[in-house]
């Protein structure tokens, strides 16, 4: 498979002004008909016009009406090109597809008898033939055609501009788009379907019909998200003055679906997890979700849609972005700060966890990818969280105003266009008046920077001086990193416990008015900044609210931590300090006790339980702050910090841990759990989600006792649940104990919800991430009647939870996790590539681990790699992998 480089990016030699399509729709064969005006590009450089076609059969071709001989053009290689064309000319092609054999879930496709497509990013092209690149951009005017008894509901993006029978039992429907828009956000959907809807007045006083379209009997479960993209639109005309631009704004859910969900022009389309919910069926966890996928998929609607992405490498322009203005609605919609505080952990945290590991491993990439085999491999934190950290770094170097009036100027000059990275910083740096050249490292270098730290104090000239040097590891074709601009934002810490105000030694005016949080800019390998006026020796907040995305280095004591952790004005520094506190203790006892499970030094023990102990009963902070910050750090993220990785010498350090703590506090625990009960009715509103998630941190510390009474609380808790959060909170708890009572309540759980294919994934999930699930737990759960590998949540929900969810049990030292692993990539290669390019990477960072797992994991790696027909998307995470 040939590897896509960005600097051989050509312009198209033809654009398109319209394309017109009728589908003829059967789940067996559909007949789809396009005419395409199109125009010579003065930029192009030949007269051949290249469509990209993939698994569609041609049936017929015509350029301005007349039919061409198979001498007329060349088909091969998912190309179709048709030499020697005129300036400007009708293109005729007919194909054929089949989308009941469509297990790819890419282009059209059937779920659950309905039709649905999906063309991001290259899609379109297992439609029809096309200039199947973002920056061709058209206006569609689709015509769907089906049976009327099986597919009543037909729809496309825009508005509806006909509809009516078509005698014989069928009836049509034609849709037109106003705006012009690339082919990958093309959509389709025919089926049985029901829906909510809405008229929503927008700001300029134009009514909008609002719909949220499901399968008859989820009608139930659309509430949340109608009311989700109703905040959202509010939300973007206040925060950006940017508004709904159509008439009619829809939402469909789909049972199978590869990614989350997808912003197609006026007709967004979901999975099913991010817009069904209902107390019964949804945790607080999913209707958080589902507002941040909704506003997430809304507000691409500008940034995105109205604007798109010139090539795929500049897939982050619209990502990073979006992602931005998701995290950003979602705090907003909490509206506290510590609201907001908990919201940046819980990103910061998905960072960390996952974006950190893909940085420092062979798939690592710039925000901006060099190159690709697959595009869909590029749908990666990288491009996505980190892209958002990079937009983030632009408001904090700018302020929210300056942000604004970056987007402002975007906006003006490129509305309608598809443009790049450059374009964007261009118009931060402009609207601004900045020099943001050195800016464009965060998107062309990969890697996690490295900032240390170090202070010195003067108590003679009440100095203070902080020296901050950077520097990135190698990645995969970079060797060496140019320094990144970075903001630092700094406070200082007194004895009292109260930021110092901050004089910064030759700042410029507006910066030494004494506040107690400045942004540092550290552009240079290694800055000293000096500040004046400190009479007494503080300790330094660094990177507040995690100013950017790097790896902070800085030797606080344990003291210094439990310091900042108890007094902190930052509450994400004092999330920080606690996290770091424990992330010391629990590398310490993994590598010491490297397998001898004994337990390390209490000394640090009672250190850190006291800090914990002073935490919990803090009530003067939010119980969904205290929930973080009793959350010890994940496996994952103790793996990514140590040089080897024994993820079974993790393991039992983490459990370890928080069997003392739940031994120390265990009166603690109680009181908190009782503290925090909700009343019913159930709402999902943050403060009620984080007494929920503080009662239920509880009840798992208790549940480590493994006693009787802390069964008995599970048991009460599960039987009496009024809601899915507390239900299913209690079923793992119960479930990682001895408790009598699992076997039965997981039996119960699932005759329960037996119909509720989300509740089913929840209930797989859970077992798949069970301490004591292992390989042959897993297959024995494969052979469940509700199992199936074709659908990508369930699959998710078995396979991925215990692959990347149970590294204890998934690295099992025989190696059988790795067989096991071999084994369902190969199985969903040949039915789904997307997913099974997803889950080929659960063993990408195998040199990471003991020589001892690294002699098991290479074979299956390499069983994998000379598997006959290989995806091209499996087959570029393998290679990468063994390279
Ligand atoms: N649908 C995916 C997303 O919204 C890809 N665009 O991120
Ligand atoms: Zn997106």
């Amino acid at each position: 498979s040939p590897t896509i480089y960005r600097h051989d990016y050509v312009p198209p030699a033809y654009w398109v002004e319209t394309v017109e399509m009728g589908f003829d729709l059967d789940p067996a064969l559909t007949r789809v008909a396009t005419r395409l005006t199109v125009r010579r590009n003065p930029e192009g450089r030949t007269n051949t016009l290249v469509l990209c076609g993939e698994s569609v059969e041609l049936v017929q071709l015509q350029i301005n009406g007349k039919r061409l001989a198979s001498g007329d053009y060349q088909l091969g290689n998912g190309l179709l090109q048709i030499p020697n064309m005129p300036d400007q000319a009708s293109v005729d092609i007919e194909t054929a597809i089949q989308p009941e054999q469509n297990t790819s879930l890419m282009g059209l496709y059937v779920s659950n008898g309905n039709f649905f497509t999906q063309c991001e990013a290259e899609g379109f092209r297992k439609i029809t033939y096309f200039p199947d690149r973002p920056d061709v951009m058209a206006k569609y005017k689709v015509m769907l055609r089906a049976d009327k008894k099986k597919y009543p509901v037909l729809l496309s993006n825009g508005n509806l501009i006909e509809e009516g029978d078509l005698g014989d039992g069928r009836h049509y429907a034609l849709w037109e788009d106003p705006f012009n828009k690339p082919s990958y956000l093309f959509a389709l959907v025919a089926g049985n379907l029901v829906c909510q809807e809405e008229k929503f007045r927008l700001e300029d006083g134009r009514d909008a019909l609002l719909q949220v379209w499901v399968e008859e009997g989820n009608l139930d479960k659309t509430q949340h998200a109608m009311d989700s993209l109703k905040n959202s639109i509010r939300w973007d005309e206040e925060r950006f003055g940017l508004e709904l631009d159509l008439d009619r704004f829809m939402i469909v859910a789909v049972g199978d679906f590869n990614m989350g969900a997808m912003e197609n022009k006026g007709l967004n389309i979901f999975n099913t997890k991010f817009v069904l919910a209902n107390p019964r069926i949804a945790t607080d966890t999913d209707y958080a979700n589902i507002e941040a996928v909704v506003g997430h998929e809304y507000f691409h609607n500008w940034t995105g849609n109205r604007v798109t992405c010139r090539d795929w490498f500049q897939l982050s322009l619209k990502e990073g972005l979006t992602v931005f203005r998701d995290q950003e609605f979602s705090a907003d919609m909490i509206g506290t700060a510590s609201g907001r505080a908990c919201k940046r952990i819980e990103d910061v945290r998905v960072l960390r966890q996952a974006q950190f590991p893909e940085d420092a491993g062979p798939m690592a990439h710039p925000v901006r990818p060099d190159s690709y085999v697959e595009i869909n491999n590029f749908y990666t934190v990288t491009v996505y969280e980190k892209g958002s950290e990079v937009v983030r770094m632009y408001q904090t170097l700018l302020g929210r105003e300056g942000f604004r009036r970056g987007m402002d100027l975007y906006f003006a000059r490129h509305d309608g266009q598809a443009v790049t990275c450059d374009d964007f910083r261009a118009a931060m740096a402009d609207a601004n008046d900045r020099d943001l050249t050195q800016f464009e490292r965060w998107y062309s270098q990969a890697g996690t920077p490295r900032v240390k730290a170090e202070t010195r104090y003067d108590s003679e000239a009440h100095t203070f001086e902080l020296t901050l040097s950077q520097s990135c590891p190698p990645t995969p074709d970079q060797e060496r990193k140019l320094p990144f601009h970075i903001p630092v934002a700094v406070g200082l810490v007194g004895p009292n416990g109260h930021d110092i105000p901050l004089h910064l030694d030759g700042a410029p005016q507006e910066n030494i008015h004494g506040q107690g949080t400045i942004v540092l800019e550290l552009t240079q390998a290694r800055q000293t900044f000096r500040f004046n006026r400190v009479t007494e020796k503080p300790i330094p907040s660094l990177l507040r609210d995690f100013s950017a995305p790097v790896i902070l280095e800085f030797e606080y004591s344990d003291d210094e931590l439990a310091f900042l952790m108890a007094h902190d004005s930052d509450p994400f520094n004092r999330w920080e300090a606690g996290q770091r506190l424990a992330s010391r203790h629990l590398l310490a006892l993994a590598t010491s006790s490297q397998g001898s499970g004994t337990s390390g030094d209490t000394a640090d023990e009672a250190g850190l339980g006291q800090a914990f102990h002073k935490t919990l009963n803090d009530t003067s902070l939010e119980p969904a702050f205290r929930e973080l910050a009793l959350t010890l750090p994940s496996e994952s993220l103790l793996a990514d910090q140590l040089e080897v990785i024994d993820p079974q010498a993790i393991h039992r350090a983490r459990v370890s841990l928080r069997k003392v703590l739940a031994e120390n506090l265990r009166e603690d625990w109680l009181a908190t759990y009782h503290a925090n009960q909700t009343p019913e009715p159930y709402s999902p509103d943050a403060r009620s989600a984080g007494r929920r998630g503080l009662k239920n941190t509880a009840l798992s510390y208790l549940c480590e006792l493994d006693d009787a009474a802390a069964h008995e609380l599970a048991q009460e808790q599960y039987d009496n649940a009024g809601n899915m959060t507390d239900r299913v909170a209690a079923l793992a708890a119960l479930v990682n104990s001895s408790a009598p009572g699992k076997a039965a309540a997981l039996e119960h759980f699932y005759t329960e919800f037996e119909r509720e294919a989300l509740v089913v994934d929840k209930w797989f999930m859970l077992q798949g991430m069970a301490r004591a699930t292992d390989v042959a737990a897993v297959r024995k759960l494969m052979r469940h009647p509700a199992f199936t590998l074709k659908n990508p949540n369930r699959a998710r929900s078995l396979i991925f939870s215990f692959c990347n969810g149970n590294p204890a049990q998934f690295h099992a030292p025989d190696g059988s996790g790795y067989a096991f692993w071999a084994e369902q990539v190969i199985a969903l290669n040949a039915i789904n590539p997307q997913v099974a390019a997803r889950l080929a990477r659960s063993l990408e960072r195998w040199r990471k681990y003991t020589p001892e797992l690294q002699a098991k994991m290479r074979p299956a790696l390499e069983q994998v790699a000379r598997t006959k027909k290989l995806s091209k998307d499996v087959l570029e995470i393998v290679t990468k992998a063994l390279e």
